[in-house]
């Protein structure tokens, strides 16, 4: 999202969807994940729209859409490639928008290759070190730095080549760009070099839209359908709803969640939708949009404020290690660029002032150097490698359960079982806490518990429910929520823990002249404590992430904020939550008592507008699009945009503005340019520089996959993370020998009855009464292939685990017709572990740790396996079983390594 459109968030929110005339939900089970915001999907159901959902399982989603497709899983980005085939071949797409408010126009450089050239790979792929060097994605004429995503790639090369001339960098930083940004999912921004040169036509051989259209040509309905495993009527019947319900008097929304972003090709899933709404017109607009669903209360929050460790709040990037960076320097990728990264600057003091108030100055940088550094990946999947490898001494798990929650659990438990601490914060003794005493391993006699030197902290935390504070909710939006209960016995909030934990260290180390003390002892550290147990007052937190001005009064916008040290702001997206000192996420004014668009009901960044890029609901002079899809639009009277809605756009800027040559920031955005975090004003097609995979997607099948792919001889995303283990081998795919071993695609997902990996649903009777055991879901023909017994048990194995599950045989499972074969896949549930009331093995134990190369993310929502009838061997038994599969399937290390597989099939 970020990449395409300027910002990591949803486009719209949920009430919106009620003006939807078409709703795709893709890579989500709405109905039984998101059941609250459904009811705005049936509201749009009622006023006559057209609900598709594409799943390979039949759900609760399902039952209640007018079309449902059984797809396989992983096969998505061949699915909606054939729909964006089918808008241009077709003409369907949505001239006026396209060329104005997208880069469709845009020329490509000449030594630009596409996968129709290189069978399967974009120019630029170094199979050595696995990485694109993406200097020949760029326009021609000019040299545009990431709008989001991985905003460090020249030097990502330069550090992978390890030492070897780097031509990438040093070319980009000739052209200019000094050095560019990382972020995962951040908003948008970037630098731009030179004018792109534009054809308005889209005739030109080398425009985004002539590249575009090659590169799709080869998603027919036929191919769609043999690799999809669907029908090509199903794929014709959604191509229709979506483009019938599309242009300018109808207006259709995507929905997807963590079906489509747990793949190792994930982020390009969303990109293949982003490219289909800005064809078909519907970003921007009512009833159009992207809604990512967002899965805990606040990871929307978590990502503005991350717990991520490659960006700072508001998706500033955080500095990478190189030589001699300084304040400047870092700031230097955005400075002079168009749009409102050009005001990086501001928004980058302001949180250093917030941190370091007093202590940060214009003569040390603003404490700039006090910030860590990043001197590699540090995901969570990094540190479980080097919790393993014994390089990590720590851990703390804050609301975390890895040992059932993450990609194979047998990592993750080794990993917290070489550590020489562990903080485990929970309401419940979650498996991550009892692994030494009673994991699997433990069974297995891998570990024993006085062999391991890991010392466990146990420390109760508060509910939601006992602590006042924020969740930022799946469309943006801060709400607030009061302490109801007093938290009893030794439970703290999490904020209560990390003050006093910060306070007694800062205690430890007053009177330090140790220079790595400073940036922990200039801390502003000062919360107004309340109560018995001493809670910092959680109002004062959002009044800093607020930030304040040079008179110590609240800010009201980000358009406050100030490079001179004279605001401090703790996250820019969020400021004007507090202004004037009042808490506007607490609102709760009734929706009976204002617009549909409630705009009085919590508060959304940034600056509370609820649909982002809205300046698009209007054409280029500013009038609604249509009567019936009327939101933003230029009052020529007022001179100024009015409607539904705050504007995403400057609101006195007129539809003719047009920036004069040497022009900066948002100055440089033209009155037509709705897309004001992207360097040209514009939705991206075509993303020339910040993905880690390609600038434009491409059908590859998962990591592991019984079918080979049918469109290139690329099988797998070749730029995909590998984490070669011992414990970490992968399953031969394709029609590599040994594939057929494992002949089911897996995918695993959740039930409405229980949360993630249990610690909220697991310990309570009620829940674990309705959902009692473990299971898979299986469809008669396959339990007939394999002698499974609905209620029966089945062992399932795959080169990681072995592990075991009652049968569910079902018809919602539908066999596929895939490449010429019949292909079964197997549903399980992922929310069990060995703790708590209701208790069964984990389906982690058999997922793969290989990981998109954008955001770390492991594929959860596709990979193999083998089942059969009976319950699995138990120790000492269950270890050869698996090798004995790895065997059979001649595993070795390098099995599913490699990243280019083309040049070998031809
Ligand atoms: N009751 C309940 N609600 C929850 C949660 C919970 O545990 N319980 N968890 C919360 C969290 S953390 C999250 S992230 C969200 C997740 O919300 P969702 O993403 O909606 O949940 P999942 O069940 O993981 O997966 C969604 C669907 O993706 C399908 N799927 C699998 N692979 C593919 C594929 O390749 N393509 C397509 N198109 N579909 C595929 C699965 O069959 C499943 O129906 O839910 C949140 N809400
Ligand atoms: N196979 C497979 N694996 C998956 C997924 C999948 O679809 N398939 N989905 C992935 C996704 S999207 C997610 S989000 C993860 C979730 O994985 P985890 O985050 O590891 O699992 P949770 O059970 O949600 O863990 C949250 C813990 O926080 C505790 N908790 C709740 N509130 C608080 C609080 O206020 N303070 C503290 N300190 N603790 C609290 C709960 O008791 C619970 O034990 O799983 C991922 N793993
Ligand atoms: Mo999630």
């Amino acid at each position: 999202m970020g990449t395409s459109f300027g910002r990591g968030g949803a486009t719209t929110f949920q009430q919106d969807l009620q003006n939807s005339d078409c709703i795709v939900i893709q890579g989500s089970n709405m109905a039984e994940c998101h059941p609250v915001g459904f009811q705005w999907v049936m509201e749009a159901k009622q006023r006559g729209a057209t609900i598709i959902h594409v799943d390979p399982r039949f759900t609760r989603t399902s039952a209640v859409a007018d079309i449902h497709v059984p797809l396989r899983a992983g096969s998505d980005i061949a699915f909606l490639g054939g729909l964006i085939r089918y808008v241009l071949e077709n003409d369907k797409w949505f001239r006026e928008y396209v060329v104005a408010y997208t880069n469709a126009p845009m020329i490509l450089r000449e030594d630009f290759r596409d996968t129709e050239d290189l069978d399967g790979l974009f120019s630029g792929f170094q199979e050595d070190t696995r990485h694109y060097d993406p200097s020949t994605w760029q326009y021609e004429g000019a040299d545009v730095a990431a709008a989001a995503g991985q905003r460090d790639q020249w030097s990502d090369m330069e550090s992978n080549e390890k030492g070897s001339s780097s031509d990438s960098r040093s070319e980009h930083a000739r052209r200019g760009a000094a050095t560019a940004r990382v972020s995962t999912s951040g908003a948008g921004g970037g630098t731009f070099h030179g004018r792109p040169e534009r054809d308005d036509t889209l005739q030109h051989p080398r425009c985004v839209f002539q590249v575009l259209k090659r590169h799709f040509s080869r998603y027919t309905p036929e191919k769609v359908a043999e690799i999809c495993g669907v029908s090509e009527a199903q794929f014709l019947r959604v191509a229709e709803a979506l483009t019938a319900n599309s242009g300018r008097e109808r207006t259709s929304a995507f929905v997807y969640a963590v079906g489509w972003t747990h793949h190792t090709v994930g982020v390009q899933y969303i990109r293949t939708a982003a490219i289909l709404q800005l064809l078909l017109g519907n970003i921007g607009r009512p009833g159009g949009g992207i809604m990512a669903l967002r899965g805990h209360a606040s990871i929307q929050g978590s990502t503005d404020i991350p717990t991520l460790f490659n960006i700072l709040p508001g998706y500033l990037p955080m500095p990478h290690a190189h030589d001699h960076e300084d304040l400047a320097t870092y700031i230097s990728a955005d400075a002079g660029s168009k749009g409102y990264w050009g005001n990086m600057d501001a928004y980058a003091v302001s949180l250093l002032k917030a941190w370091w108030g007093d202590a940060a100055t214009a003569d040390n940088d603003y404490c700039f150097d006090y910030l860590p550094r990043l001197t590699d990946k540090h995901s969570n999947y990094d540190t479980v490698m080097k919790q393993l490898a014994g390089e990590s001494e720590g851990y703390f798990l804050i609301g975390e359960n890895p040992a059932v929650g993450t990609a194979n659990g047998k990592m993750n438990r080794l990993g917290l079982a070489n550590l020489k601490w562990l903080v485990v914060r929970d309401f419940q003794l979650i498996e991550s806490a009892t692994f030494w005493k009673d994991g699997p391993e433990i069974e297995t006699g891998e570990l024993a518990p006085e062999e391991i030197g890991t010392e466990v902290f146990f420390l109760p935390a508060a509910a939601h429910t006992e602590k006042d504070g924020s969740f930022t909710n799946t469309q943006r939006m801060l709400q607030w929520h009061h302490k109801a209960v007093e938290p009893t016995g030794d439970q703290r909030s999490d904020l209560w823990f990390y003050f006093h934990l910060g306070r007694i260290i800062r205690a430890k180390l007053a009177g330090s002249t140790a220079r790595a003390d400073r940036p922990i002892l200039d801390l502003t550290w000062d919360y107004p404590t309340k109560g018995e147990a001493g809670d910092p007052d959680a109002e004062a937190v959002l009044a800093e992430i607020n930030g304040f001005g040079p008179d110590g009064k609240p800010l009201s916008s980000y358009t406050e904020l100030k490079a001179d040290g004279s605001t401090r702001c703790g996250c820019w997206i969020y400021c004007g939550c507090f202004k004037d000192g009042v808490n506007e996420p607490a609102r709760r004014k009734p929706g009976s008592e204002q617009s549909w668009v409630a705009p009085e009901w919590g508060w959304a960044w940034p600056a509370n507008r609820r649909i982002l890029y809205n300046r698009a609901s209007a054409d280029p002079e500013g009038r609604p699009w249509s009567e019936r899809k009327a939101y933003l639009w230029w009052d020529p009277e007022q001179k100024k945009w009015t409607g539904h809605d705050v504007p995403d756009f400057q609101p006195d800027k007129s539809p003719d503005y047009r920036p004069p040559e040497d022009a900066e920031r948002e100055d440089a955005i033209a009155g037509t340019e709705p897309f004001i975090m992207q360097a040209d004003g514009r939705g991206w097609l075509y993303v020339p520089a910040g993905l880690a995979d390609g600038p434009l997607p491409a059908h590859y099948e998962p990591h592991e996959s019984p079918v080979p792919n049918q469109l290139y001889g690329q099988q797998q995303n070749p730029a995909r993370q590998v984490y070669p283990h011992r414990l970490n081998r992968y399953a031969p795919s394709g029609d590599d020998p040994g594939a057929e071993v494992f002949p089911y695609v897996f995918t695993t997902y959740r039930l409405t009855e229980h949360h993630t990996a249990g610690g909220m649903s697991r310990w309570l009777p009620y829940l674990s009464e309705l959902q009692p055991e473990f299971f898979c879901e299986v469809s008669p023909q396959l339990a007939a292939e394999r002698g499974l017994e609905h209620l029966g048990w089945a062992t399932i194995v795959n080169p990681r685990a072995v592990i075991e599950a009652r049968v569910l045989v079902t018809e919602r499972m539908r066999p596929l017709r895939v490449g010429g074969r019949t292909l079964h896949q197997i549903g399980l549930p992922y929310h069990w572990g060995g703790n708590g009331l209701s208790t069964g093995d984990s389906a982690n134990e058999l997922l793969a740790i290989a990981l998109d190369p954008n955001v770390h993310i492991q594929p959860t929502k596709a990979s193999v396996c083998d089942i059969r009838p009976g319950r699995r061997p138990r120790a000492p038994a269950a270890a050869p079983l698996v090798a004995d599969y790895q065997r059979r399937a001649g595993i070795t290390a390098e099995t599913g390594t490699e990243a280019v597989t083309g040049g070998k099939k031809k």
